[in-house]
């Protein structure tokens, strides 16, 4: 299944500006998000696309019967990637959704990173901390026993005031950029 993701109205107007250049670009790059249904991950370079205004072609997965073509594109076998077509036919997979996002931050205009390298480093560090407490509600929702899901779910909370206590602090509010 595929649908095509326009961006919404009033948001930015997607075009190459990032501090770095595609090689042989030659305008906006047809890009091409493969995705699960229920992938947070996903979710992650979906909510980069949207901030950054830029069109998209999404495809479905599932995941419990991985088609051949994914499985030969996704070194991890693992949604999402991002395929990247350049005005020029080159075609490329990106894949790891921290990865993809940072790609897109490189190539497009709308930065949500901050320029201060030591901002920068804290928003990347707390990419990972959203990723370790992505795979804990993984781990939540797979809990086999009481006991299982007793711990996750402590880790979690304790994950999740963490980040509380981060985001209180002055300017960070909605967001870690504010
Ligand atoms: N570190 C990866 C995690 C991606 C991930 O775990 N994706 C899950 C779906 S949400 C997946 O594809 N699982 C299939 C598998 O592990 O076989 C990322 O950030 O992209």
């Amino acid at each position: 299944m595929a649908e095509t993701v326009f961006p919404q109205a009033g948001a930015p107007a997607a075009r190459p500006g990032g501090p770095i250049q595609l090689a042989g670009q030659g305008g906006v790059p047809r890009l091409t998000l493969v995705s699960h249904k229920l992938c947070p991950y996903v979710q992650r370079v979906a909510i980069v696309l949207a901030e950054k205004g830029l069109p998209y072609e999404r495809i479905y997965i599932d995941l419990a019967h991985k088609p051949r073509w994914f499985l030969e594109l996704s070194p991890l076998g693992k949604t999402p990637l991002l395929k990247v077509e350049t005005g020029t036919g080159d075609a490329h997979v990106v894949f790891e959704s921290a990865v993809i996002a940072e790609f897109l931050e490189d190539v497009f205009s709308h930065p949500m990173h901050p320029v201060d390298p030591l901002a920068r480093a804290g928003h990347r560090g707390w990419v990972e901390v959203a990723s370790s407490i992505l795979n804990g509600i993984a781990r939540l929702y797979g809990a086999r026993d009481a006991e299982v899901f007793e711990r996750e779910w402590q880790g979690l909370r304790a994950a999740f005031e963490r980040v509380e206590a981060e985001l209180s602090q002055a300017g960070r509010r909605p967001y870690f950029g504010g």
